[in-house]
């Protein structure tokens, strides 16, 4: 991997997630005509990748077969950007419906590393739904995303690209997702941590702080030459008493962030090819 700071920076945006109601943030995109209004102005904005979780008809999560499909059609029919199904879901979401996800062909999915507590309770990823997640992905070919939630978690990478090889495309990129209780904390040290702790196949990484620690999260890994995830998925003030009224504002000061870094927004084509991504929207 790189150690300098690379020119470009890869945004990946989680405009929605699984956790907030739309009772507390109406704002929050959680229909289909939110999420892709939401989509173009993120990637207007300079996100290159987004990470998608869908809501039902009373705006709780799903990952209704139809639905996923449908919303991977609009955003590939309204933007550019790589998606990126969650195959995490909510921590309700049963495991043999988490596999099905890719049955929707994203460009890529999300694929946590570990069993994590999460808050008050469990999202639960035992290792052989791991494996056989993994496995999906290569025979889909979808590019996953690593999920990476705790330390123990980038050793578990070491041994999953051990037994099964690279994934499809073979780019080996993750994502850091830190300050959930029950994971890692979300600050410098545990970023440095885990960054010093990845394979040498991974080829990029970003990393997103939930809550308070989206800031310093950010700071830090813009530091260190990482890529970003921001979004309301993660986060819902921009200060304290601030809420975040688009997913484009979270966008837009993370671009800031790292003008100041020199760095600037990759376009999601430059993205497809950090990512491995083999096949071009058309043929997929
Ligand atoms: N909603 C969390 C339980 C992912 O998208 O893959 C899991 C999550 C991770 O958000
Ligand atoms: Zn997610």
């Amino acid at each position: 991997m790189p150690t300098t700071s690379p020119d470009k920076i890869l945004i990946t945006v989680a405009p929605t997630g699984a956790e907030t109601t739309k009772a507390d943030c109406p704002q929050l995109p959680t229909t289909l005509e939110e999420l892709v209004q939401a989509a173009q102005e993120c990637e207007a904005a300079g996100a290159a990748m987004i990470h998608v979780h869908i809501r039902d008809a009373d705006h709780q999560p799903t990952l209704d077969q139809t639905r996923l499909h449908d919303t991977v059609q609009a955003l590939r029919e309204s933007t550019d950007l790589v998606v990126q199904l969650s195959t995490g879901g909510s921590v309700h979401d049963p495991l043999e419906h988490r596999l099905k996800v890719l049955d929707a062909q994203p460009d890529s999915c999300s694929l946590t590393m570990g069993t994590t507590n999460f808050g008050d309770d469990v999202f639960s990823n035992p290792w052989p739904f791991v494996c056989e997640l993994y496995q999906l992905s290569q025979e889909r070919q979808v590019v996953p995303e690593f999920e990476l939630f705790d330390l123990g978690q980038v050793h578990a990478l070491r041994r999953l690209l051990d037994t099964y090889g690279l994934p499809y495309g073979g780019s080996v990129h993750c994502d850091f997702v830190m300050g959930v209780p029950g994971g890692m904390p979300g600050t410098a040290p545990a970023l440095v941590a885990g960054v010093a702790m990845l394979p040498p196949e991974v080829t990029s990484w970003s990393a997103t702080g939930i809550g308070r620690s989206t800031l310093p999260v950010m700071l830090a890994a813009l530091s260190m030459g990482g890529h970003l995830r921001v979004g309301m998925e993660d986060v819902l003030t921009l200060a304290k008493g601030v809420p975040v009224e688009r997913n484009a504002q979270l966008v837009e000061r993370a671009v800031r962030a790292a003008d100041v870094a020199r760095r600037s927004p990759m376009t999601p084509a430059e993205a497809g090819g950090l990512l491995g991504l083999g096949l071009s929207r058309s043929e997929k």
